[in-house]
């Protein structure tokens, strides 16, 4: 039984929504558990054809991954559980044989945009905002969002996205790339099922190979993630880190150290 994530199946779909309305469905180490358990489960289920990835409520997908968390994570910790959210998670979505659809419903931001990016396809909400906002908390993205983000929108504006720790809109978002439509609320949910419902006419093993040959046309770059992981370990022994994380909790702007 799982406490924070919903699945519901029906007519090839698996509906995923990640529940934590009240934490803005940010994503805990509980919550990444069960996504990547339940992407395990549809492995197999021939039931499940295509993977639709939402966020409870109106406001959020995900905003980011939990705060409370993460604040006091040590290097080697970072280290760890970035390359364990790499390989039970992100890497696991990106790579899984059957399309998955991001339906992106308000905020996604860092590792909720993460999670978004290592989707196949995204749709957004007219009110959806995105961002990368991890150097703002001294931090940089762990869950492939420094590979991912470049790799749809290209350096530059990945970069702009990066440095600035600000989020986009929907239109900019879609004028990007970053997400491949962009719909009213109300309409997310059913345009992500009817764009399910047309992939799943075509041959599932087909597009299971669609995506190991896309995905190894990535794989030049994959010492990236590598670069990525210690990186964003080492983050968590700056003072800048402490003290963005800190500021977050006890809201008030941070003022870096600059160490
Ligand atoms: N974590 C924990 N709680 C969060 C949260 C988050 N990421 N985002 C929001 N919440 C909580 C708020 O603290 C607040 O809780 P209460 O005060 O009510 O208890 C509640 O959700 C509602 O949020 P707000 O009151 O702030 O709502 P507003 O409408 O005023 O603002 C906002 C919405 C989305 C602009 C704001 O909540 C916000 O700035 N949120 C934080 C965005 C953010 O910086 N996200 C984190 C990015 S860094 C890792 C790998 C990857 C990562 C981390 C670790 N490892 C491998 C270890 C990735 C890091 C990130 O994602």
């Amino acid at each position: 039984m799982m406490e924070y994530v919903i699945v519901e199946i029906n007519d090839g779909i698996a509906l995923v929504t990640i529940n934590r309305p009240k934490q803005l469905n940010a994503l805990n180490k509980q919550t990444l558990e069960e996504i990547g358990e339940a992407f395990e489960a549809f492995r197999d289920n021939n039931e499940v054809k295509v993977v639709v990835l939402t966020g409870s409520g109106e406001k959020a997908f995900v905003a980011g991954a939990d705060i409370k968390e993460f604040a006091d994570f040590s290097g080697a910790q970072g280290t760890e559980l970035a390359k364990t959210g790499h390989m039970t998670v992100f890497n696991i979505i990106e790579e899984f044989p059957k399309p998955v659809i991001a339906a992106i419903n308000g905020f996604a931001l860092g590792g909720g945009l993460e999670l978004a990016m290592s989707a196949h396809i995204r749709i957004a909400s007219m009110n959806a905002r995105m961002g990368l906002p991890e150097t703002s908390l001294g931090l940089i993205p762990g869950y492939g969002g420094t590979q991912r983000l470049p790799q749809l929108i290209g350096k530059g504006r990945a970069f702009e996205m990066l440095f600035s720790a600000k989020m986009i809109d929907a239109e900019t978002a879609l004028n990007y790339g970053l997400v491949n439509h962009v719909v009213a609320p109300e309409e997310l949910l059913e345009t992500a099922q009817k764009m399910a419902s047309s992939f799943m006419k075509n041959s599932i093993v087909a597009m299971g190979f669609v995506v190991e040959a896309v995905n190894a046309g990535m794989l030049e770059g994959a010492i990236g993630y590598d670069v990525e992981v210690q990186a964003f370990g080492d983050c968590f022994e700056t003072e800048d880190f402490k003290e963005g994380t800190t500021a977050f909790l006890e809201k008030r702007k941070p003022s870096f150290p600059g160490a």
